[in-house]
């Protein structure tokens, strides 16, 4: 089943989305997806100019072949540009074998390892009593794990709380620049207890609960905030502090037994293998379109797998709903799957160009039968919505050091 075409598209239904689709001789097409956010044209380009030209005339059967030869080959390992393109590729090779099978692409992995797939929403808010009301409405749409964000009172904008603004474009205004945001630890570890003791006081021990520190902690700081957050009992404390060191999460580790999750922006095993191995990390955030694809996210998951550490595969809305269908089927196969990051099937824009298979009820996801990823894409409805230059915000301390995101 030889590679016809490769076509790279990029749309932006309230959030940019690279999307890959590989077209096969005999007409049986699959799809990836590349969004590399606030970079996402790199990754086109690299596709366009470096990858596809390579790949016309392959067997599209050849997956593990195809990701050695984009990982290997280019003699430039790892790396996100890399990465996102491999496995954008990669998503679309699982999609086409699916389909060519007749079979979804988790029967593929080796067949349902159970029913659902328990996800985790997110309630951000103003300040405590706000994020503990969306907390509130959250549990009542049935969602059994919620992540809570609160602002940071004294700082004027907070990561994960957007405020008035409905999405990072209006943020950003008409000429897209990196907002800017400030940071202090003194400041939100006067608000961080109090979010987590209102929240069991009002929703009970039922619930799980969790956090995300965007890496704003040092590993000491972190560590005090896992003990400090214990008698809440999370379910995971996400990216505490940045791990480009490994050996830094001992001191985390050592002092605490909130469990710990990070990974989001990891684009290989080697970025998390002396976390998983020294058993420094309860939960691997790595995204399929991040970490090399379905292929790469199976082979962490046996391999995490052995070290008691659990999948919990980033869901933001900057990952595409090709990504979110892949994550899926890893998700129902997965035998040490933890949880899924969920914020929404996508609004209205997307859902015109993105046509999902999934449904979600009761705080759980179910992945259909369709053959391959179960996803459309409409190439028609995605025009109306064009790419638009955005960025995340940069963080900086209050005397102005730029500090981590
Ligand atoms: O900041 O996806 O867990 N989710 C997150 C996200 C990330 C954005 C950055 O691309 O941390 O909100
Ligand atoms: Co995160």
């Amino acid at each position: 089943m030889k590679i016809k075409e490769i076509n790279v598209y990029v749309c932006s239904p309230g959030r940019n989305f690279v999307t890959v689709k590989v077209i096969t001789e005999e007409g049986i097409y699959g799809l990836g997806d590349a969004t590399l956010n606030g970079r996402e044209m790199a990754v086109v380009s690299y596709l366009q100019e470096h990858v596809a030209p390579c790949l016309i005339g392959r067997n599209a059967h050849d997956i593990e072949d195809i990701w050695q030869y984009l990982y290997k080959g280019v003699y430039w390992r790892k790396g996100p540009v890399n990465m996102a393109a491999i496995a954008a590729i990669d998503m679309a090779l699982w999609d086409i074998k699916g389909k060519a099978a007749g079979l979804p692409v988790y029967q593929l992995l080796g067949g349902k390892s159970r029913q659902a797939v328990t996800l985790y929403a997110h309630a951000s808010g103003e300040n405590v009593e706000d994020t503990l009301d969306k907390t509130e409405d959250l549990i009542k749409q049935g969602f059994k794990a919620i992540r809570l964000q609160s602002a940071v009172p004294g700082l004027n904008v907070t990561y994960g709380v957007l405020g008035d603004k409905k999405d990072y474009y209006e943020l950003q205004g008409n000429r897209p620049l990196p907002p800017e945001e400030p940071w202090s630890t003194q400041k939100y570890f006067n608000m961080i207890e109090e979010l987590f003791s209102k929240a069991r006081a009002r929703f009970g021990n039922d619930v799980h609960l969790l956090h995300d520190v965007h890496s704003r902690l040092t590993p000491i700081e972190s560590a005090k905030l896992g003990k400090l957050l214990e008698p809440y009992n999370l379910m995971f404390l996400e990216d505490a502090s940045i791990a480009e060191n490994q050996d830094s999460y001992k001191i985390i580790r050592h002092h605490t037994t909130t469990p710990l999750a990070i990974g989001e922006t990891y684009n290989t095993i080697w970025d998390c293998k002396d976390l998983i191995q020294n058993q420094l990390i309860d939960y691997l955030r790595a995204a399929a379109t991040h970490a090399g694809g379905i292929t790469a996210l199976r082979r962490m998951a046996d391999f995490a797998s052995i070290y008691n550490v659990k999948t919990a595969p980033h869901g933001a809305p900057d990952l595409s709903p090709i990504c979110f269908a892949a994550h899926m089927h890893l998700n129902i196969w997965a035998p040490n799957f933890g949880i899924q990051e969920f914020v929404g099937l996508g609004n209205e824009q997307s859902k015109s160009i993105f046509k999902q298979s999934i449904e979600v009820k009761q705080g759980m996801a179910y992945v259909s039968d369709a053959p391959g990823l179960g996803i459309e894409f409409d190439e028609e409805a995605a025009k109306e919505f064009p790419y638009k230059r955005s960025y995340l915000p940069v963080s900086r301390l209050e005397d102005g050091t730029v500090w981590n995101w």
